[in-house]
């Protein structure tokens, strides 16, 4: 039996929102791609995650032909509110910063990238496995893999990475030729989602004595809430009841008082990591989002990061493909990184602000205190997380590392 293989400009392994994301821009610049992908189309579509989209990413998703959705059913906020052991402060994003975010949850903008594929009749392929990355410092590198009981190769001018964590792509680059950054958090969040109306119109990122809490939507009907918990921690030792009264005492009385229970559609725990691969480039494969890089999801940055990562890769692959110009190539990893190690500093910044460590010392412990006294306090401070929430601009890929 012969391999069926195929051709095409740039083969794109994994179809999570990098992927997708970046196969509907490059679509628009007239270039060509194929999606592999290990899960099914529903597993995909069904993934809850993030929750909360920079402006710049809602015009990347816009020009991508997916901004309907968003602009029907996206919640905009101006604002968010820090809460410290029940004292509440808001950050005004649209005063600080001139700036909103939108609140439209990974599963719709998954859903809606989909949709957008499927009309356009992108090639995906869907449940593929032992996916393998060949020649990635030559002209022609390929992708092999098997899919329906038959093994495929495709042949293409670059490969995009857009595996998450667990992918094979950053596993292709040699490891002499990347470093890694890693810290590991020793502590987890719970996660709630359920039919219910938010507590509150805005999220409330809260810090109290008994550890984190947030406050989160998905509609003005539906509800998503964290709590941090141990990484270890046991699922059904946590009813219903049991989170919805821990999230009471977490959120401080004035919340809680708002909150609306309700049985829990999903429940799950995640753990936090920030973690930063240097390079994102090898050859001709391209690393893009959680493929090279995790933040914690304090910041909400990690769909953000993403959805940067394939408007910079797009722009430069755009002006390859227009121009013969490699410019863009050149510089996107350097580029890339500069945006995310302020965004992995924010994440990083925050997940220490506002969570309970339990090796801190008194010394920490009253740094802390400071620290969130400073913020209550500056508006100076206030200005300076708003401006990282909202999203660093992007810088131009094509001007060169
Ligand atoms: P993904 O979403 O992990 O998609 C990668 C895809 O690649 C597939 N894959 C493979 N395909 C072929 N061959 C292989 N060998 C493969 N290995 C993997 C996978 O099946 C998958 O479909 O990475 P991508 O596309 O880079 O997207 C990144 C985002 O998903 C991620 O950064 C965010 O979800 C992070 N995040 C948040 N980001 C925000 O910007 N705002 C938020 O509010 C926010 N909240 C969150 C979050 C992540 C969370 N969890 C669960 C980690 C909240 C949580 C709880
Ligand atoms: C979410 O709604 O899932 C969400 C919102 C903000 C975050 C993280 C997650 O910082």
């Amino acid at each position: 039996m012969t391999q069926p293989c195929l051709r095409t400009q740039v083969a794109i392994i994994g179809g999570g929102p990098s992927g997708l994301l970046l196969a509907r821009l490059l679509h628009f610049d007239g270039i060509d791609s194929v999606i592999i992908e290990r899960q099914s189309a529903a597993h995909v579509e069904g993934r809850i995650r993030a929750g909360v989209l920079e402006q710049g990413s809602v015009e990347v998703l816009t020009r991508a032909g997916v901004g309907k959705g968003l602009a029907q059913h996206g919640l905009t906020h101006g604002g968010f509110e820090l809460a410290s052991d029940g004292c509440l402060l808001r950050i005004d994003l649209e005063r600080l910063t001139g700036k909103t975010v939108t609140v439209y949850g990974q599963t719709e903008v998954t859903k809606d990238l989909m949709a957008a594929h499927r009309a356009s009749g992108t090639q995906m392929f869907h449940e593929a496995s032992g996916v393998a990355l060949h020649a990635l410092g030559a002209d022609r590198p390929s992708v092999s893999f098997d899919h329906g009981g038959q093994a495929w190769r495709i042949e293409a001018d670059f490969i995009a990475g857009c595996d998450g964590f667990h992918g094979a792509s950053r596993q292709a680059i040699p490891a002499n030729c990347r470093s890694e950054f890693e810290k590991v958090y020793p502590f987890g969040w719970l996660g709630i989602l359920a039919d219910v109306p938010p507590c509150h119109d805005e999220l409330i990122y809260a810090t109290s004595q008994r550890g984190f809490a947030l406050a989160s939507m998905r509609s003005e009907t539906r509800s998503r809430y964290y709590i941090q918990c141990r990484v270890d921690e046991d699922l059904d030792a946590w009813p219903d009841d049991r989170l919805w009264e821990e999230l009471g005492r977490r959120l401080g009385p004035q919340v809680a008082s708002g909150i609306t229970t309700g049985p829990a559609l999903e429940k799950s725990i995640a753990p936090l990591r920030s973690y930063v691969c240097e390079t994102m480039r090898y050859g001709r494969l391209f690393l893009v989002g959680d493929a090279a890089h995790i933040v914690p999801p304090t910041g909400a940055k990690g769909l953000n990061l993403a959805i940067g990562d394939a408007h910079y890769l797009s722009t430069a692959l755009g002006a390859f493909y227009a121009r013969d110009e490699t410019r863009g190539l050149e510089a996107y990893a350097d580029v890339a990184l500069r945006r995310v190690w302020k965004a992995e500093r924010f994440s990083w910044m925050l997940t220490g602000l506002l969570h309970d460590f339990d090796d801190a010392t008194d010394f920490d412990q009253r740094i802390r205190a400071a620290e969130l006294d400073y913020i209550f306090t500056s508006e100076a401070a206030q200005r300076s997380i708003a401006e990282n929430y909202i999203g660093l601009p992007f810088e131009d890929v094509l001007a060169g590392g």
